[in-house]
């Protein structure tokens, strides 16, 4: 569907960042191994994927989506105490307005505690929390960039 309908690889790079190192929430959607027997965003062929890891800034994160042209971030965020997933997402979606790059990638959060309410009211286009599929996040955003072609 990837090949017929976008007609290009589907460019994703994902991080956890800020000070949080919790590697194995992203590593579950975006690895080959995947997650729950559901394969994982590089088992795709249509899929390019770039994993940055942990504790990874802000800044590196964007930095890496510009520099590989990509149509997806992932961000990661698993510590909550005293907020500082919300302020570190906030962070992140104030640093992609001040370089003039809101609309330029289709922007997820993610998190045991996430979900999409509150992912959106931060600022993102959509959340995922606890049990989620690498498959139903191929998902979204092969749709997302179908409607954003559309447009
Ligand atoms: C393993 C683990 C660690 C490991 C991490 C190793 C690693 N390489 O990741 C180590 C030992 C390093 C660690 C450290 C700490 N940890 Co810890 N850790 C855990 C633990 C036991 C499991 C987390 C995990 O791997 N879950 C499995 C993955 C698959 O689930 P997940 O992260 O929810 O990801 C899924 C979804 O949320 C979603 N998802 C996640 N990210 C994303 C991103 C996107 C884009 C999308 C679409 C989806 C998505 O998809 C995944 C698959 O469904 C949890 C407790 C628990 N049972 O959950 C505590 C836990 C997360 N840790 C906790 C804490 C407090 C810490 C420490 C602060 C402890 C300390 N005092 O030092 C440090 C923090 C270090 C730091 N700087 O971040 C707390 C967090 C509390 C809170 N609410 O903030 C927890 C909840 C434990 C607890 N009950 O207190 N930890």
């Amino acid at each position: 569907m990837i090949a017929k309908n976008i007609g290009k690889k589907i460019k994703v790079v994902g991080a956890c960042t800020g000070s949080d190192a919790h590697t194995v929430g992203i590593d579950a959607i975006l690895n080959m191994k995947g997650y729950a027997g559901d394969y994982g965003l590089e088992r795709y062929k249509w899929f390019e994927v770039y994993n940055l890891g942990a504790q990874i800034s802000n800044d590196t994160l964007i930095e890496k989506a510009i520099s590989v042209n990509a149509d997806a971030i992932l961000l990661s965020q698993v510590v909550t105490q005293r907020n500082i997933h919300k302020e570190n997402s906030q962070d992140f979606i104030r640093k992609i307005e001040e370089r003039g790059l809101r609309g330029k990638f289709i922007l997820i959060l993610g998190g045991p505690r996430i979900d999409h309410p509150l992912a959106v009211s931060l600022g993102f286009d959509a959340g995922f929390g606890a049990g989620t599929k690498p498959s139903e996040v191929a998902s979204y955003i092969y749709a997302r960039m179908l409607e954003l072609k559309d447009k």
